[in-house]
């Protein structure tokens, strides 16, 4: 049976990993961090109690900050596979924390593959680095592909950098299986609520429920090539899967600006949008509602605002990612377009939101949390 160790189980790629690797009859194991509350509910519905014997699937408490806690899992678990999928990974915050971005993003994978190789596991183990299309940043080329060069914008993606290249470092110098996925963005109902495209489903479920009345966003001429997270695990594992190490781009090769995000959720919960005004003064007015999915607005109600407070000391503005290397080498075709994946957001946002209404109808507190 082949063991697994994943660095970020808890967050939302960790969990669909997770998954894939029990399905495919791995014993997985998963670091996650301590909170003052539980923090495991994107994988609670695959936990195993650690008193049955012969769980397939372990948590153990650590961090990628704290080099012992990582050799020590990693000599226990002697893993034939580590994904570190762990990460501060919003891109604002890493403007609010630069060096704790730095610190986890960067440095923590370097504890990670120098763990590996002080532990003697180099010829054993094998290393999946999550990368991001966030290192192209101001970008040089479109679409973005392999040796497109890199130019980062944030904190983040300046800490991701470290972490591509000292992986590619580890492979040369040490002969390591270890490999980048350059990743763009993907999403899905489990994506961290502030995120963009889960911030949209979320509040347009919210606002169709009766809950919030306005959404405030940033720059919503960004444009993003979103696909969906379950097409982008499965291309993990394959990296992991090959004869020789290779970093690869993962992406759907389609690009659609946050605005048309924001109208394809509304529509999805029966609210056709019309946008005036441009920049800060951008918003958007509701032109017709269905009464039955969206009870809560009516025409002419505005529901979508711009807040600058969501811009960026420095954005990227476009990322298009060219995924023929994983076609061709992998054969790796994502599945699941952007019009379902955000329609099955918004079915799992508005599920949720009616069960709140439901609630606050019956005198109950709900949370609407929001940054
Ligand atoms: P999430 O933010 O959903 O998950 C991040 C995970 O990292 C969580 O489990 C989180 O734990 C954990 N984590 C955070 N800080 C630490 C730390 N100090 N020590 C250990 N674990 C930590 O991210 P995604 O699942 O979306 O992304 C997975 C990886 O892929 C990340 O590295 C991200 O940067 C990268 N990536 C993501 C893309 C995307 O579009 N989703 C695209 C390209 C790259 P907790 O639950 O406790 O917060
Ligand atoms: P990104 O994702 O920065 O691409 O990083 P995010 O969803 O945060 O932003 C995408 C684009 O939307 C614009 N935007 C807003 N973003 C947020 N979060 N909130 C807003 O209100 C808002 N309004 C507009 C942003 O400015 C940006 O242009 C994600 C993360 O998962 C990274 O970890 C990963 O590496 C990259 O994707 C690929």
């Amino acid at each position: 049976m082949k063991r697994a160790l994943i660095t970020g189980i808890t967050g939302q790629d960790g969990s669909y990993l997770a998954e894939l690797l029990l399905e495919k009859g791995y014993e997985v194991h998963g670091i996650k961090r301590r909170a003052s509350s539980f923090n495991t509910q994107r994988v609670d519905h695959i936990y195993e109690d650690p008193h049955v014997e012969n769980s397939r699937f372990r948590l153990h408490y650590g961090d990628l900050s704290d080099t012992s806690n990582l050799t020590r899992i990693i000599s226990e678990i002697q893993p034939d596979e580590v994904y570190n999928l762990g990460a501060q990974s919003h891109v604002a915050v890493s403007f609010e924390s630069p060096e704790y971005t730095a610190d986890v993003d960067a440095i923590g994978t370097l504890r990670l593959l120098e763990a590996i190789r002080f532990l003697g596991l180099e010829k054993k183990t094998r290393f999946y680095q999550a990368s991001t299309s966030e290192l192209y940043g101001l970008v040089q080329e479109i679409p973005q592909k392999e040796t497109t060069p890199f130019h980062p914008r944030s904190p983040y993606a300046v800490a991701k950098l470290y972490a591509y290249w000292i992986t590619v470092n580890y492979r040369e110098a040490y002969g390591m299986y270890a490999c980048n996925g350059i990743l763009f963005n993907h999403e899905s109902p489990r994506r961290g609520e502030t995120f963009v495209t889960r911030k949209i489903t979320r509040g347009i479920a919210n606002i169709a429920q009766g809950l919030e009345k306005c959404l405030f966003l940033g720059n919503m001429d960004s444009l993003r090539d979103w696909g969906h997270a379950k097409d982008y695990v499965r291309m993990q594992w394959m990296m992991l899967q090959q004869e020789q190490p290779e970093d690869f781009v993962i992406a759907t090769g389609k690009q659609i600006s946050v605005r048309e995000f924001v109208r394809m959720s509304a529509s999805e919960a029966g609210i056709e949008l019309n946008f005036t005004g441009e920049g800060v003064d951008e918003y958007a007015t509701v032109v017709s509602a269905d009464p039955a999915k969206a009870p809560g607005v009516k025409a002419g109600d505005v529901i979508v605002r711009v807040d600058p407070r969501y811009f960026r000391p420095a954005e990227v503005e476009t990322l298009l990612g060219d995924p023929t290397k994983a076609k061709e080498k992998l054969g790796w075709v994502p599945q699941i377009t952007v019009e379902e994946m955000c329609a099955e957001m918004v079915a799992a946002d508005l599920d949720t939101a009616k069960q709140h209404a439901l609630l606050k109808a019956h005198g109950h507190q709900v949370s609407v949390a929001k940054e």
